[in-house]
């Protein structure tokens, strides 16, 4: 049996436009609710490259990941800022709280496939925390899985809170629970992910996180939204079968986008992808102003392709002055293929 590489995966997807249809085609899978381990057992083989790939797969045309039964939606997603439980301390700041609960869940990354992911809070990517530069932050993390996990978050704070072993805290056991408190600085796009090795895999199971501190004076209104790229190595090969943003492959391509034409959009861009040294993001008809790490006000570059490596993250602003259907991919044309593709629909 031949191995069944992304790369050959990707000879078998025969066109961008045919989304995740081809990709369910193109993806060893069996019909039931196999995990990748079976697809990688019993079914990477000729079956999976030829009939399903060569004919398309004509029962599942049109079919669609349960997003209810992965218990997230991309769509939710995008414009969903967790800012906690907010209190007063005594010196008059703001005091923000969460409770961070890591998890063990299968999740359908693409119709059809299987992934036994690792979660925060039970969604990929965890919840975009927000809050504001100078406020106190207080994080309950607690592990509900079965391996050690941590949460390490980018920004400015003491080493004693930063979810690494051997400081402060350190690997958190099976069961165990811990609190990260720290005050937010710097104002920026930040993220958080678990940092227990091997960290490739502990990363790649899902377990990130958008971390946003808004300046002390906010910025301008706009329509916001966070999008998190990420890919799966769904047959456990170091190189990943499916590509996104926020998880589900083609899921703003199948169901593109909303925003009003001339309305400011602010989109907070983060990129966690594994196994890939380079993601990026390229928008068709359109500009955007771009912010790296949002650590400013001043947009640093008007373009219309960002090229971020793992652990980059900015904040692209952009309007749109036509309506009509916009779409936005990596341009690396594999990862497109793969999943990391769709669309803006400006509507007046
Ligand atoms: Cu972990």
């Amino acid at each position: 049996m031949r191995r069944l590489t992304r790369r050959r995966l990707l000879s078998a997807v025969p066109a961008v436009g045919l989304g995740a249809t081809a990709l369910h085609a193109a993806i060893p899978h069996s019909h039931g609710s196999a995990t990748a381990a079976e697809h990688t057992a019993g079914n990477a083989g000729p079956h999976a490259e030829k009939t399903h790939a060569a004919n398309g797969h004509a029962g599942f045309r049109g079919r669609e990941v349960d997003h209810r039964a992965n218990g997230f939606d991309p769509h939710l997603v995008l414009r969903d800022f967790d800012e906690g439980k907010v209190s007063r301390l005594p010196d008059g700041r703001t005091l923000r709280e969460w409770t961070i609960a890591a998890a063990e869940q299968e999740i359908e990354v693409a119709p059809g496939v299987k992934f036994a992911a690792w979660s925060y809070n039970g969604r990929i990517p965890g919840p975009t925390l927000r809050a504001r530069e100078g406020d106190r932050l207080r994080i309950r993390f607690v592990n509900g899985g079965r391996h050690p996990h941590t949460m390490h978050f980018h920004g400015i704070h003491p080493a004693s809170a930063d979810g690494v072993a051997g400081l402060g805290a350190g690997d958190i056991p099976p069961g165990g629970e811990t609190v990260y408190e720290f005050d937010a600085a710097p104002y920026g796009l930040h993220l958080y992910h678990c940092h227990v090795r091997p960290l490739a895999e502990h990363i790649a199971k899902g377990l990130y996180g958008a971390f946003l501190i808004d300046p002390a004076d906010a910025r301008p209104k706009a329509d916001e939204m966070v999008m998190v790229m990420n890919g799966f190595d769904t047959n456990f090969d170091r190189a990943n079968e499916v590509y996104a943003a926020n998880t589900i492959g083609f899921a703003y391509s199948e169901r593109p986008i909303r925003v009003k034409r001339n309305e400011l959009v602010r989109l907070y861009l983060v990129n966690v992808l594994e196994y890939d040294l380079i993601n990026s993001f390229h928008l068709h008809g359109n500009f955007f102003d771009y912010i790296p790490t949002g650590t400013s006000k001043q947009s640093s570059e008007f373009t219309d392709t960002v090229m971020l490596c793992q652990g980059q993250r900015g904040i692209l602003e952009m309007r749109f002055p036509y309506t009509g259907k916009y779409m936005f991919h990596a341009h690396q044309s594999e990862f497109t293929e793969l999943g990391w593709m769709g669309f803006f629909e400006v509507i007046d």
